[in-house]
């Protein structure tokens, strides 16, 4: 007898920001528990799916005791009874349920804590771990771990204009020798940063976020880490940058300001004749969001330009919405997504835009939020589709390392049959 749901309630908890968030409980016929929590961005894009927020007295209006009051009536009412293998019908039924485009009415922050719960509950049941039970018996491949080192743009209050710097060990041999490459990058870039009087007080993803001068002197940072960590740069580490340019570019639109790091105003045509000499200088592999969610023309230029060289992921102009994704492939506005399970609000939906992707021939890039918690659905989510390299902060902060931990784990109970490459 396949297992049915018999409750499902939800909760009002805190993120790695300290704002609240939902955490949903799930249990099954057969007995089967399982809780999930759900993650929340400070940079979003304008389309994605809302996060119900009370907007009463209480947590400056971020309460979302709304959102748990819909999981505890409303969605556990409707969703009891029926069988939780059955991901796609228990998502289709809340977005049918909740009947917005955006899932404004019962939360997707709601929502997406059922639909990870159920997920969960389903792979325990069937005594499956979460990324076979998501992935099948070919989910081996181990994503290559994307470190944010550095933080700047809305994840920091410091002078740098680019959000993320990340470091790619996509030489390492293995997963877990790629994290040990990052983490000793980031450790020395630690004492790098220490022995010149500068912070290494971290941003919300844990990477440093010193006063540098430029995103250059960022970059330039980043790179003398990496040799004195004696990794090579561009054979066994490469820099990838999340821009994240709709915070620099006030009206969404084709005007960027980089004054803050000195470079001033430009427009996207300036900006990405400037990116050629970054990219002939530094060994960048990865580029997302480096331009604003309106700029569609521009952010395909740019792939034009530079869609051979390196990967450009598109984050708050697609929002892991297939309606947007369809656009850009169309359009050839990038060749990659960035994909966050809370920007569409369902595991089901989520799913649908990697395979958009995939069957494009496009690469997806699976990321946690700034504001993130324990989690480590993304960590299992991300082996299971195969994408081949994730985002999930720093090597510091434990809602980070939670998740990096159980890839370590997953690569472990492989046993040998895990595989780890960048393409
Ligand atoms: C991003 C993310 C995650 P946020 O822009 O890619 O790193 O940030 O969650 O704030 O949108
Ligand atoms: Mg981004």
């Amino acid at each position: 007898m396949k297992a049915t749901i018999k409750n499902i309630s939800a909760l009002e908890i805190l993120d790695s920001r300290g704002n609240p968030t939902i955490r949903v409980y799930v249990e099954l016929s057969d007995g089967t528990k399982s809780v999930a929590s759900v993650p929340s961005g400070a940079s979003t894009g304008q389309n994605e799916a809302v996060e119900l927020r009370d907007g009463e007295e209480r947590y400056g209006g971020t309460g979302v005791q709304k959102a748990v009051d819909n999981v505890n009536t409303v969605i556990a009412n409707t969703l009891i009874g029926k069988i939780a293998s059955e991901q796609k019908n228990i998502d289709y039924t809340m977005i049918e349920l909740d009947g917005t485009e955006n899932k404004s009415k019962l939360g997707a922050n709601a929502i997406l804590g059922v639909s990870m719960a159920v997920a969960k509950a389903a792979a325990k049941s069937a005594k499956l771990p979460l990324y076979e039970y998501l992935g099948g018996t070919n989910a081996v491949r181990i994503p290559v771990p994307c470190m944010n080192i550095l933080n700047g743009g809305e994840h920091a209050d410091n002078s740098v204009d680019f959000q993320e710097f990340m470091l790619v060990p996509h030489g390492a041999p293995s997963f877990k020798e790629g994290l040990r490459y990052v983490a000793e990058t980031f450790h020395t870039l630690k004492k790098i940063l220490k022995s010149r009087g500068l912070a290494t007080s971290v941003g919300d993803e844990g990477g440093f976020a010193p006063n540098c001068k430029s995103n250059e002197a960022a970059i330039e940072l980043i790179v003398e880490a990496i040799k004195t960590a004696n990794f090579t740069p561009g054979k066994d580490l490469s820099i990838a940058i999340d821009s994240a340019a709709n915070s620099i570019s006030k009206n969404l639109d084709n005007n960027y300001d980089l004054s803050w790091s000195g470079k001033g105003k430009m427009t996207s045509d300036e900006l990405i004749d400037l990116t050629e000499t970054w990219l002939e200088k530094y060994p960048i592999i990865l580029w997302e969001d480096p331009l604003s969610e309106g700029d569609w023309e521009g952010f395909a230029k740019f792939t034009k330009r530079y869609g051979d060289k390196i990967e450009v992921v598109g984050d708050d102009i697609f929002v892991t919405n297939t309606k947007y994704l369809k656009k850009g492939i169309e359009q050839k506005t990038a060749n990659s997504a960035l994909i966050k399970l809370n920007q569409i609000g369902t595991v089901t939906e989520t799913i649908e835009a990697v395979r958009m992707c995939r069957e494009a021939g496009w690469r997806y890039f699976l990321s946690h939020r700034s504001g993130e918690t324990t989690d480590t659905f993304l960590a299992d989510f991300a082996v299971a589709m195969d994408g081949g390299h994730l985002k999930t902060g720093s090597a510091c902060r434990g809602e980070r390392i939670a998740k990096y931990n159980r890839l370590l784990e997953i690569e472990h109970e492989l046993k040998g049959k895990s595989e780890y490459r960048w393409k």
